[in-house]
């Protein structure tokens, strides 16, 4: 499924193994801040850029309860219920992107959660000044990035393809 159609790699069962094994999904949002502003093409360009692949996008205004879901994690924490009405108070584009390390590359291409903290030339570090308007969310780990995509989109919505350069991406 995850297989680059490339002869080269398929005939090396170790290359392919080791590229099997370092594919990976992650959830990502641009929450309503980040589609307010503007940002939507500039965020995803900077994925792209990188060498992800873009297995899944809609755009949608999240329910309270999907919201809710979503952060659940964070459901005792003081900034809960403006989290979830924020989250869910206009459009949001959820992707699903995929690559070799994708959740953790693509949690330092958004930068540290405090806008102070992210560096200059991650996504937050560019775009955002407040912790409650950092206009974007990613997957923090492997378990989370299932729950979030099985939460988000179904089955079908998610395409499994290959980009026509692919051994151009991955040894
Ligand atoms: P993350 O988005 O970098 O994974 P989390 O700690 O999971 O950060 O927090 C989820 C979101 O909740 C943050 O992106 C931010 O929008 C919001 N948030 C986290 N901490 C605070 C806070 O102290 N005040 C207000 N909002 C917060
Ligand atoms: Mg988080």
């Amino acid at each position: 499924m995850f297989t680059c159609q490339d002869a080269t790699l398929t005939t090396n069962i170790h290359k392919e193994f080791f590229y099997l094994m370092n594919q990976e999904r992650t959830f990502i949002a641009i929450k309503p801040d980040g589609v307010q502003r503007g940002l939507i093409s500039e965020i995803i360009g900077r994925f792209e850029k990188k060498g992800f692949k873009l297995v899944a996008l809609k755009q949608l205004i999240p329910s309270i309860q999907l919201a809710q879901q979503h952060y659940g994690v964070h459901k005792d924490r003081p900034f809960f219920s403006d989290l979830v009405d924020f989250i869910s108070s206009g459009p949001v584009i959820a992707m699903v992107w995929e690559g070799p390390n994708v959740i953790v590359s693509a949690r330092k291409l958004i930068g540290a959660t405090k806008p102070v903290d992210s560096e200059p030339g991650t996504i937050r570090g560019d775009y955002a000044i407040d912790i409650g308007r950092n206009i974007i969310h990613g997957s923090d780990g492997e378990d989370t990035a299932k729950f979030e995509i099985n939460l988000w989109f179904k089955e079908n919505e998610l395409c499994d393809w290959n980009t026509a350069d692919c051994e151009w991406r991955v040894e």
